[in-house]
């Protein structure tokens, strides 16, 4: 299980700061920024992670729609996997080793009706499973992976345009 530091009221309050909306670009620029220095680059809906040594990728379909698709490496053409396909808005997405297994799991942030940000594991038998990072208090725009504070657990930080924020959220697996 993957565990955040968002429901900690105090990291919370310490690590979150509204934004004026006008602001907002100015924390988009900052995630781009970062992307930049992890060399992650663009598009910022389709990216790749490692699960078992194998390549996945994944994508937002269709463009800022409803569902989170996967594509996992295979000789010849990749079988295509539907792992979500209850959001709205769909916007951001990025793959970590957040419980340190030596597997990637893959964060993603929507923005419309009951928008917010959550994790997705593949399991051993196939099937995925899905942990809520935030519910309902980030319109995710965007967000990006890297580890913050140098433990060797990647952070996820996100960025939201409703609700003019952005918050890391403190990978806390394993302590
Ligand atoms: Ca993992
Ligand atoms: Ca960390």
């Amino acid at each position: 299980m993957v565990r955040f530091a968002n429901d900690d009221p105090t990291i919370h309050a310490y690590n979150t700061f509204a934004l004026a909306q006008n602001n907002f670009n100015v924390a988009c620029i900052f995630i781009a920024l970062l992307r930049d220095a992890l060399g992650e680059g663009a598009p910022g809906e389709i990216k790749m992670g490692r699960i078992g040594g194998k390549r996945y990728l994944a994508t937002v379909e269709p463009w800022h729609g409803n569902s989170i698709v996967i594509y996992e490496e295979h000789s010849g053409m990749w079988p295509r996997r539907v792992i979500e396909d209850g959001l709205a808005g769909a916007h951001a997405i990025g793959w970590g080793d957040f419980d340190g297994d030596g597997n990637d799991e893959l964060a993603v942030g929507w923005r419309e009706k009951n928008f917010g940000v959550a994790v997705y594991k593949r399991m051993s038998d196939g099937s995925w499973t899905k942990s809520m990072v935030d519910d309902g208090g980030m319109a995710a725009e965007d967000l990006t992976v890297a580890d913050l504070n140098g433990d060797g657990r990647p952070e996820i930080i996100a960025v939201g345009r409703k609700t003019a924020n952005v918050k890391i959220y403190w990978n806390e697996a394993g302590k």
